[in-house]
Formats: structure tokens, C-alpha cells, sequence
């Protein structure tokens, strides 16, 4: 089965039983039927998003022959209905969606299915399981929040084609989104291969000054200036290459208001939680909750800020005593066209307007009981 050399040989799906790789094989029937069909990938606009969309773009052009179009795709896009309204008007034929947990609303996917035929590649909980679906439970025993999607595609595209060059790509979802652990020997021997310095928080590297400048875009919540980002690094050869964008300008602007909105919510802290309301131009809800999650690992952190009509939900607990993803999802399933899940220590979600004085109450209520 495996035919390329690749740093990760050894972990890879050598010792796959006959059972996963059956879990595996409608995604490669998808990828086949892409051939002379106009493709898309939507994917998560953060670091995992970005790596992961990067590398099955180069698997879909590799039967194809041509570059699918990416859209880089947040989570308030999900609830506006983006990615149906995009499929129809560029005519999509298949759709990829990576790192997003579409399966978690039924009525969306639904809907998606009435426009294309897509597939979902993702690490979050399996909510609504189906052939389309495709996510670590399906396939492997790490667990799905320790597998990013960029080393999903890395592994699933391995099977197929020479990814090797995008080693570093797989990494910058491994960084960004919990995966160092787990994945320690990929990372030391990417970095040994390119000669970087490797250190033990792997944010202060190279791979992480890339994560870094990638939430500031992100957080600029500019669809243009993501998506050029995003194709700054497809065509990188080097993330030296991708630290000379002039994008790095915007990062300095975002990390102000990150530090400056951490400061006002640490004034707020509680004996065993952090809520607070984030107001910027920025959406730096997300790098906020981390930064403060990391800085107070017994405390479950929840920011919120507003956007177009929806407020949008970020929540973290570092220790794992509570799992924030159940304590989001157990209140947005509860109120209409809101969303909510996530990873056990990472979470995010959006409450509608009208419902979230009452999402506020309710979840400083559970706060209060939390140690
Ligand atoms: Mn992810």
C-alpha cells in the first residue's frame, strides 16, 4: 500500500487493518469521481484549515489536472450559508469541506446535498455519521482531537501521491490545533530534514510564527486577504517565503488588540472561570480564549463577541476537567439556529441575537459550579 518515503513512514497507515482502510475507501472513490468535474474545497480559515485544504487540493489536481478553487471558510460563514450560496453560483460539480463540522447540522447538510456531491474531511466529533463523512473515529485510534486535519490530508494524499514538499504544510496543522504530542516524531524529523531549530514550545518556531500570522488574518475577517494567504502558502516552497508576505503588517495590528483585550478580561477573572465579551474590529474571540486558557489552565474560559446578528463562541479548559465542547453544545442545541462543539478542551459555536442575554445567563449559571 505505501509507496512514497515520507518522515512519517513509520506512523503512517503501515499497520492499518483491513477494516480501516475500508473506512477509507469512499474517500478515495470521491477523489476519483472528481476526474472532469469542477471541484471545490471549503475549509476552516485557521492553521489546520489552511494546511489541510492546501494538501487535498493538491490530491484533487493530481486526478483533475487542475487546481480546485479554495474557499477559506469560517464558522459565521456556515451560518450564513456560504458554502451552499458559493456551490450555486460557481456551479460546483464535487465539493471537499475540511475541518469543519458540518455533520453537526443536519438542516445544512441537507441542504448542501440538494445543490453537489460533497465530502467531509474532519477531526471534530462525529456528530451525524454517514459515507460522505469521513473523520479518526472512522479509521484510527488516535484520538480525533490529537489528529488535525492537515495530517489527515498528509496521510490520506500519502497514499496516493508524492506530498513529501508539504511536509511542513501537514505541520502548521499540527501546531495549530493540538497535535504536538501526538506527533512529535513527524515534527522533529520535518524540522530535522529543513534544518529549523526546534524548540519545546513549537509556537516560538518558524512553523509557529507561520500558525501566528495565519489567526491574525483570520482574525481580520477579510475573505480576500485570507484567501491570498491561503495561496501564498500553496505556492510556497518555504515558509521563510510565506514570513515575507507583506501580510505580516496586519499581524502587528492584531496582536495589539489581542494583548490589549486579554488585559480587560484577566480584570474580570472569577474563582473558577473567565467570561468575557470581546469588542474589536477583529474576530479575536478565538487567540484570546487560547491565550487565556494557556495563562489559566484551571479556569474555563468563555468569550463572546458579536457579529452580523450572531455571537459568536469561544471556550477553553486546558486541564481537561471539564469538557467544553459538551458545555457549549449542551446550551446551543437547546436554542434555534444556533451551533455549538467543538474539541473537549477547545470549543467554539454562535447563539443568534435575540437568544444570547439568555445563552449568558444560563452558562454563568453552570460556570458558577465549576472548580
Ligand atoms: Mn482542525
Amino acid at each position: 500500500m505505501l509507496v512514497h518515503e515520507s518522515p512519517t513512514k513509520k506512523e503512517r497507515r503501515g499497520n492499518a487493518n483491513s477494516q480501516e482502510l475500508r473506512a477509507l475507501l469512499p474517500f478515495y472513490e470521491f477523489i476519483d469521481s472528481t476526474k472532469g468535474k469542477k471541484t471545490g474545497i471549503f475549509h476552516h480559515t485557521d492553521p489546520d484549515g489552511m494546511s489541510s485544504g492546501i494538501i487535498l487540493s493538491r490530491l484533487v489536481q493530481s486526478t483533475t489536472g487542475k487546481k480546485p478553487e479554495l474557499y477559506p471558510t469560517s464558522y459565521s460563514d456556515v451560518q450564513k450559508e456560504t458554502i451552499t450560496k458559493l456551490i450555486r453560483k460557481n456551479k460546483l460539480e464535487k465539493v471537499i469541506i475540511v475541518d469543519i463540522a458540518i455533520d453537526e447540522q443536519k438542516i445544512r447538510t441537507e441542504k448542501i446535498s440538494k445543490e453537489t456531491s460533497w465530502f467531509l474531511v474532519d477531526h471534530h466529533e462525529l456528530y451525524n455519521d454517514s459515507k460522505n463523512v469521513i473523520k479518526p473515529q472512522k479509521f484510527s485510534d488516535i484520538p480525533a482531537s490529537s489528529y488535525p486535519c492537515g495530517k489527515i490530508a498528509y496521510d490520506l494524499a500519502s497514499q496516493k501521491i508524492d506530498v513529501t514538499k508539504l511536509d511542513w504544510v501537514a505541520c502548521l496543522g499540527i501546531i495549530g490545533d493540538f497535535g504536538i504530542q501526538q506527533w512529535k516524531t513527524f515534527l522533529e524529523e520535518t524540522y530535522k530534514k529543513y534544518r529549523w531549530e526546534t524548540k519545546e514550545k513549537y509556537f516560538e518556531t518558524i512553523l509557529g510564527d507561520v500558525c501566528k500570522l495565519i489567526t491574525s488574518i483570520e482574525a481580520t475577517n477579510d475573505i480576500k486577504k485570507i484567501k491570498k494567504l491561503s495561496l501564498i502558502i500553496e505556492d510556497a516552497e518555504s515558509p521563510q517565503e510565506v514570513l515575507k508576505s507583506p501580510l505580516k503588517k496586519i499581524q502587528e495590528a492584531v496582536e495589539k488588540e489581542i494583548n490589549r483585550e486579554v488585559a480587560t478580561a484577566e480584570k474580570n477573572t472569577k474563582n473558577n472561570y473567565i467570561y468575557a465579551e470581546v469588542k474589536s474590529k477583529y474576530n479575536i474571540k478565538g487567540p484570546v480564549s487560547t491565550i487565556l486558557g494557556v495563562k489559566n489552565p484551571n479556569k474555563t474560559i468563555v468569550t463572546a463577541s458579536y457579529e452580523d446578528k450572531f455571537y459568536n463562541i469561544s471556550s477553553r479548559r486546558q486541564d481537561g476537567k471539564y469538557s467544553v465542547s459538551e458545555l457549549i453544545n449542551s446550551l446551543t442545541r437547546k436554542i434555534p439556529g444556533a451551533m455549538g462543539g467543538g474539541h473537549p478542551n477547545a470549543a467554539g459555536g454562535s447563539v443568534p441575537e435575540k437568544y444570547y442575554e439568555k445563552f449568558k445567563k444560563d452558562i454563568i449559571k453552570i460556570l458558577e459550579t465549576h472548580e
